[in-house]
């Protein structure tokens, strides 16, 4: 269990396309389980395994622990695949951790089906609507180097783009001062 470090636009590391696990084994769980843990800690509700580090097409998600009783529910996707999507969309308001404190409405299709292989290698199939759809959909973008922002004008990317860079040149001095 250990929580990684995530990687923040516009690092290019997160513009690749990630590969297919060859088999779920003992060192992706390791992966699962820390990716995990590094999602809670940002706080988040969903999270890439290229998002700290690794180009592999894994994703963790919770959507409901934040809720008032603060179950945890964790789904595990390994290789996942959309199936079917509706045509009709809904829109929420996105966030990402790897585009801190940056948010826009997005509109993605409303439910869609996902094969994938769970935490055990196990083939599995969900069905998704609401912020489950959007979020899987969010973390799915990931594996092909896409961003939410991507979906923006170039106007208002650019103008995110400009601020994660002048959020990130400020740390680093704030971490060479302390
Ligand atoms: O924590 C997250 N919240 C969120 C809200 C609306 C749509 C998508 C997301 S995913 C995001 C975590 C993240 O960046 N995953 O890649
Ligand atoms: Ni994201």
């Amino acid at each position: 269990m250990a929580i990684k470090k995530i990687l923040t636009a516009p690092d290019p590391f997160l513009k690749q396309i990630s590969t297919p696990v060859k088999e779920v084994t003992k060192d992706i769980q390791v992966l699962m389980d820390d990716m995990l843990d590094t999602m809670y800690d940002a706080p988040g509700i969903g999270l890439a395994a290229v998002q700290i580090g690794f180009p592999l097409r894994v994703i963790v998600m919770d959507i409901s622990w934040r809720n008032e009783d603060g179950k945890k529910e964790p789904y595990f996707f390994v290789n996942p695949e959309i199936k079917v999507k509706t045509k009709i969309t809904s829109t929420y308001e996105e966030g990402c951790l790897s585009v801190p404190d940056q948010y826009a409405e997005i509109d993605r299709p409303e439910e869609c089906e996902v094969n994938y292989l769970d935490y055990n290698g196990q083939k599995s199939t969900l069905h998704a609507e609401g912020l489950l759809a959007t979020c899987i959909q969010h973390e799915m973008d990931h594996l092909e180097g896409i961003l939410f922002i991507d979906y923006l004008s170039n106007l208002k990317k650019n103008m995110i783009v400009k601020k994660l860079i002048k959020s990130k040149k400020q740390s680093s001095k704030e971490r060479i001062v302390a």
